[in-house]
């Protein structure tokens, strides 16, 4: 493993509302990076192509039920089945920018008022795991998010449901997140995200930065 005063790659997470705009930003921000030289990769929690993101796929897509704390610790498994990769990649130098994390995994699962899965025990399963060198949080109101041509099929995507998970979120969001106001324009968002992700992958690429964990 390498020390941590090598230089390594950055660990960006996108995080937020739905339809913010996460999975569009994601896209751009790895096309930029790449055309700037900086050795990048496109990550997005769930991984549905793993046995594990299998599951929870159907789970999301109404074709099995699992329990609701079960489903919880397959999230979680997710991200652990690929912390060793992820870190693997890090240190090779390879910037990560990531789709969603364990914030998405408690903030879904809280927001469900279930007795017992409250934010503490949501959290639990994924402490240990890499923390990421920068969280983008694209703020956006479930009526903007409606506004963009409404919600999916997928079980979570209801109005009233969503804004219990930007509750969540909020409850959740710490001074280190950065907020980027997701109703603008596209392009007007990725400069912003681009601008803030080349001071954290510069901090990286320094050396003096060892992977925290949450
Ligand atoms: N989940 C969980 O429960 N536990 C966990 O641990 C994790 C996740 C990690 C995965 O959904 C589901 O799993 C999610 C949380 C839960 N459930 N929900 N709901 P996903 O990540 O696969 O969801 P998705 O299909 O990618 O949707 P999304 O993330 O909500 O959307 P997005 O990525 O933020 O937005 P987008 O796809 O980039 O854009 C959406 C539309 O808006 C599209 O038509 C764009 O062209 C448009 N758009 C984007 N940006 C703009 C701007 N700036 N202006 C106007 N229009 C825009
Ligand atoms: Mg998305």
């Amino acid at each position: 493993m390498a020390s941590q005063n090598q230089p390594r790659g950055a660990f960006i997470v996108l995080e937020g509302a739905d339809r913010a705009g996460k999975s569009t930003q994601c896209q751009m921000l790895v096309e930029h990076l790449t055309a700037k030289g900086v050795a990048a990769e496109l990550w997005r929690f769930p991984d549905r192509t793993t046995a594990v993101g299998k599951m929870i796929n159907s789970y999301l897509t109404s074709q099995s039920e699992i329990d609701d704390a079960a489903v919880h610790l397959l999230f979680s498994a997710n991200r652990w089945e690929k912390r060793e990769e992820l870190l693997r990649k890090l240190h090779a130098g390879t910037t990560l920018v990531v789709d969603r994390y364990a914030y998405s995994g408690v903030a879904f699962t809280a927001a469900k008022g279930l007795p017992g899965l409250d934010r503490a025990w949501c959290m639990a399963p994924d402490a240990g795991l890499p923390a990421p060198d920068a969280v983008f949080f694209l703020s956006l109101t479930v009526e903007a998010a409606e506004a963009r041509g409404g919600y999916g099929e997928e079980r979570y995507e209801k109005a009233e449901f969503q804004r219990k998970v930007l509750d969540q979120f909020a409850a959740m969001r710490s001074s280190s997140w950065r907020m980027i106001d997701a109703s603008q324009p596209i392009d007007a968002m990725q400069r912003q995200l681009r601008e803030q992700a080349a001071v954290v992958v510069a901090r990286c690429q320094r050396g003096t930065e060892a992977v925290r964990k949450l």
